[in-house]
Formats: structure tokens, C-alpha cells, sequence
């Protein structure tokens, strides 16, 4: 078959036939031809949940690791190498729930990484439980009565917390996702894009739900605006809007500060330590009270 386009490969896809995560890989994929990125220069990094099966079906340099744990890798593989496209896709209950408190302080390091997540509002892989974004009250196969707890607003912390780049967008819409994509990955710090991804398998509200409700925000919104974006991601609206939410000039970039200090070539192009050095260095240690 001939590819689309150099991201494309053969692996077989485990999603259900239909799934929004389709529109979200061919925006991925298009985003980066559009960036005129070659496959070489981007690194995909996942943990677990059917989201994170995405980097597998990308022809490109990837990390599945655990569930959870995508945003210690990538901002490692940041660090070490900032000249990569490093992109994390993961899902509402890998990033918010198992790997909230990577997020958190991502958002405090503000590396010059992009976070992709799948928002279904469930744990799709293992049969839609209730996720940190499932509405209260909602009935899960574990959560018989109903969600108890009140679900979790990430845009509006990572507003909260000035990250530079917020935008929520619809896999519904994947040509307006492949937009968002583009700005995010050309923002320089965090950048965050929350994507509804209705599961067309264990979700509670029909995709048309959805369609039905997104709006993309007005051409006069002011995306440097935080109180305004804060609002907007707080109001209950009949409407979900979607675009970028906020936009901030940007911030000191977590990583390349190392660059800055040691060198500003990536880890694998620097001059080799001399193994003498380094001899010395633990004789030192061994010879410490
Ligand atoms: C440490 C650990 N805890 C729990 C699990 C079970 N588990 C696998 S995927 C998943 C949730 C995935 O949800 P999400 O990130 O929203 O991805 P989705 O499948 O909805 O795309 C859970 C709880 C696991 N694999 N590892
Ligand atoms: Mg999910």
C-alpha cells in the first residue's frame, strides 16, 4: 500500500473499528508533515490505555512505558535531547488520575514538550470504570450508584498554574485538531491540548452528543486573557468550547537550562567523558571519611 505520508506504517490497530482515536492519529500524522517534520525528529512517549497505544501506529521514534509515568520519560528524553519533537499522548485516566501528579509538576518545569490527551471520561482499555473526568453522578460498572466525587477541571489548573499553551479540541473535528496541533507543538515551553474523544464502546453519551455541543471559540477571543480562559473553562454551558484557551508569552524552558550550563548540543553529540576522569572522580569518593 503507499503511505500517505512518511509517519505512516503497517502495524495492525487494536482500536474498535470507528473509534475517534483515528482522527486523532491522522491529525497527529498531518500536523507533523505539516511542521515539515521527518520521522527521525520526533519522539512519541505513552503510558498505558487504549490513547496509549497511539505512538505504536506512527512511524517514528517512540517510549510506551507505564501506566502513568509518560511525562517522566519524555521530559528525560527532553532534556536530553531538546532538539526533538517530543510528544506525549495518553489518555484521561493516565494523565489525570495514575499520572496526575507528573502533570502537575510539568506544568511547574514547563517543558518544551507537547501532552495530547484522549479524553473519553473512562478507563476504556479495561472496560470503562470511572476516570477523574467521568461527570458526577454517572453510573460505571464499578461505580454502581453513580460517581460520587466531583470530576477534575485539568485546563483550569494548568491555566491556573500559567501554562503557556491550553486548548481543548474534538476528535470530531480533527482538520480544526490538526490546527491546534500545529500551534502547539510550534509554542515553545508546555504545551497542553485536552481532546474529547467520545468511546463509541463504553461511553455513556453518543459521539452526536458531543458534536452537538462543541463550538469553537470566537475569532475575537483573547487568547492571552487568563481570568477570561479560567472562566471559560469553568462556565456550565450547554456549549464546550474549543480552540486555544489560553496562550502565554513564553516562559524559561525546563531542560534547555541544562543545555545551557553543559553545552547546547543534544547528550549523544557530546565529546565523550575520558574513562580516566571518571576513575579519579570515584577514587575520590572511596577515599571520603
Ligand atoms: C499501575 C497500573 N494500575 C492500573 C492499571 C490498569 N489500567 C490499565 S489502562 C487503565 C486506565 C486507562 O485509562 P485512560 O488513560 O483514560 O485510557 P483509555 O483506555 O480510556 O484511552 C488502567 C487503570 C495498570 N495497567 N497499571
Ligand atoms: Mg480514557
Amino acid at each position: 500500500m503507499p503511505k500517505e505520508n512518511e509517519f505512516e506504517n503497517d502495524v495492525a490497530s487494536q482500536w474498535c473499528p470507528g473509534c475517534p482515536n483515528f482522527n486523532i492519529l491522522d491529525a497527529i500524522k498531518s500536523a507533523l508533515v505539516e511542521l515539515k517534520k521527518s520521522p527521525d525528529q520526533v519522539c512519541l512517549i505513552s503510558g498505558i490505555g487504549q490513547a496509549a497505544k497511539l505512538p505504536h501506529y506512527l512511524q517514528c521514534n517512540f517510549f510506551n512505558g507505564l501506566h502513568g509515568r509518560a511525562l517522566p520519560a519524555a521530559i528525560g528524553i527532553h532534556a536530553t535531547n531538546p532538539q526533538l519533537t517530543t510528544m506525549v499522548v495518553t489518555g484521561d485516566g493516565d494523565c489525570y488520575g495514575e499520572g496526575g501528579n507528573h502533570f502537575l509538576h510539568a506544568l511547574r518545569r514547563n517543558p518544551d514538550i507537547t501532552v495530547v490527551v484522549h479524553n473519553n471520561e473512562i478507563y476504556a482499555l479495561t472496560k470503562g470504570q470511572a476516570s477523574p473526568t467521568t461527570p458526577a453522578g454517572e453510573k460505571r460498572s464499578i461505580q454502581a450508584k453513580g460517581v460520587q466525587i466531583a470530576p477534575l477541571n485539568m485546563p483550569a489548573i494548568a491555566i491556573i498554574h500559567g501554562c503557556g499553551f491550553v486548548a481543548r479540541g474534538f476528535a470530531g473535528e480533527p482538520k480544526h485538531l490538526k490546527d491546534l496541533l500545529v500551534a502547539a507543538v510550534r509554542h515553545r515551553g508546555l504545551s497542553y491540548i485536552d481532546v474529547i474523544q467520545p468511546c463509541i464502546t463504553w461511553g455513556t453519551r453518543p459521539f452526536s452528543w458531543y458534536k452537538d455541543r462543541v463550538q469553537q471559540l470566537d475569532d475575537d477571543y483573547d487568547t492571552a486573557d487568563q481570568s477570561r480562559a479560567l472562566e471559560k473553562v469553568m462556565e456550565s454551558s450547554e456549549k464546550i468550547p474549543i480552540g486555544v484557551l489560553y496562550q502565554a508569552s513564553e516562559r524559561k524552558v525546563f531542560g534547555h537550562r541544562f543545555r545551557e550550563i553543559v553545552d547546547q548540543r543534544p547528550l549523544p553529540e557530546l565529546d565523550p567523558i575520558d574513562a580516566e576522569e571518571i576513575k579519579s572522580l570515584l577514587q575520590g569518593f572511596r577515599s571520603a571519611p
